[in-house]
């Protein structure tokens, strides 16, 4: 790991190099620097089996953070360096910044960032009205600020929240019914009320096809935990940079609903407590169109309600395709996990159904 770390242009020297937090797709340590004025840093490995483009992952990272960081300079920020990301140059390359190291077992290579460590910063796993309207109020913001980025993003995912294209994922997983879970009752039923929805959640794919839904540059991860607060609950800045790419502004505001306004977790098997949270809906619709509002079209605002509804059953879909599979994408703790997600998100999307009315109205006045 020194040997990986000395290829980063970094200040001061390497005391000690240990394993940070819980992410499951990329692996990450923090690297601790012997002098006081030198900063402490994250080292991370990407992972290639997610991300299979490192080098495009990297070049949309690297213009997200330098364009925000011109607009803090621009406010008189002072401390930019808690409030975007800013990761260090390779020494072989300055314009590039990630390295690679070849793998022990002559597999692919593996590739890896470092970044500076942000200090006196916590992140949150759950919310409240007070922290979804600072987080609608951040993401809004992440996407204001980047509105007028010169340069087109590259989709580090292809076609990662493209509703039509998760569908006929589902439907490719149910014919070739690798895990021979497709004649399932409980199954079956579930792909019926996915259905019953396919055409109306993949209106935005239309809207975009006849021009009328813009795309932007979205974070498109928009979780509580993806974004540091100072101890006055103050957000700093978002992180999780990852799947920044061009997508519709859907993205960020319903992934975000999707977690922060279920008042229970994804995995949650007590399908009666799965239950919308409209105070936090509220809260984070506040948030995000006090900063966002400036550069929104209608046609999005008016989708606002949509968008709540798409991510819950993009996300079914997605778990139940996976289910079919034979739970290759995401860990599973027992068998039927991945189901009991697919239908947590169900479940979700039916407690949503019912404030349909109260969240037009929420936003129309707002
Ligand atoms: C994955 O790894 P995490 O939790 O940040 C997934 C999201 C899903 C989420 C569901 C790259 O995100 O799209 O919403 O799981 N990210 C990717 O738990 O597939
Ligand atoms: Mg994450």
């Amino acid at each position: 790991m020194n040997n990986i770390v000395s290829k980063f242009a970094i200040r001061g020297t390497v005391k000690e190099i240990k394993p940070l937090g819980e992410g499951l797709i990329n692996d990450t340590y923090k690297v601790v620097t012997a002098e006081a004025d030198a900063p402490d840093y994250v080292l991370q490995r990407v992972n290639t089996a997610v991300f299979p483009d490192v080098d495009m992952v990297m070049r949309n990272i690297k213009a997200v953070t330098s364009h925000i960081r011109s607009k803090l300079e621009a406010q008189g920020e002072t401390d930019i360096d808690r409030k975007v990301l800013t990761f260090m140059p390779s020494l072989e390359d300055a314009g590039r910044l990630y390295v690679t190291v070849p793998d022990a077992e002559g597999g692919q290579p593996q590739y890896w960032r470092m970044m500076i460590f942000i200090p006196n910063a916590i992140t949150k796993q759950a919310v409240n009205p007070e922290s979804s309207r600072a987080a609608g109020k951040a993401f809004g913001n992440f996407q204001a600020m980047l509105a007028d980025i010169p340069v087109t993003l590259g989709e580090t995912i292809k076609d990662f929240h493209n509703m039509e294209f998760r569908l006929e994922q589902l439907h490719q997983a149910l014919r070739d019914n690798l895990a021979g879970r497709a004649d399932e009752p409980q199954v079956k039923a579930m792909v019926a009320e996915i259905e019953k929805r396919a055409e109306e959640m993949c209106k935005a794919e239309r809207m975009g096809r006849e021009g009328v839904l813009p795309k932007r540059v979205c974070h498109c991860d928009t979780k509580v935990n993806n974004m540091m607060f100072d101890d006055q609950d103050n957000v700093l800045c978002v992180i999780d940079l990852d799947t920044v790419m061009p997508n519709f502004i859907f993205s960020d505001y319903g992934d975000f609903l999707r977690t922060g306004a279920n008042k229970v977790a994804e995995d949650h098997p007590v399908m009666e407590e799965v239950q919308f949270d409209i105070d936090i809906f509220k809260a984070f619709t506040e948030g995000y169109l006090s900063s966002a509002r400036s550069f929104l079209l209608p046609v999005e605002v008016e989708n606002l309600p949509y968008a709540t509804a798409l991510f819950p059953y993009m996300q079914c879909v997605r778990f139940l395709w996976d289910y079919l599979n034979g739970d290759k994408y995401w860990k599973v703790k027992y068998p039927t996990h991945n189901f009991t997600r697919a239908n947590n998100q169900l479940h979700l999307l039916l407690s949503i159904e019912k404030h349909w009315d109260e969240m037009k109205a929420f936003i129309a006045g707002c």
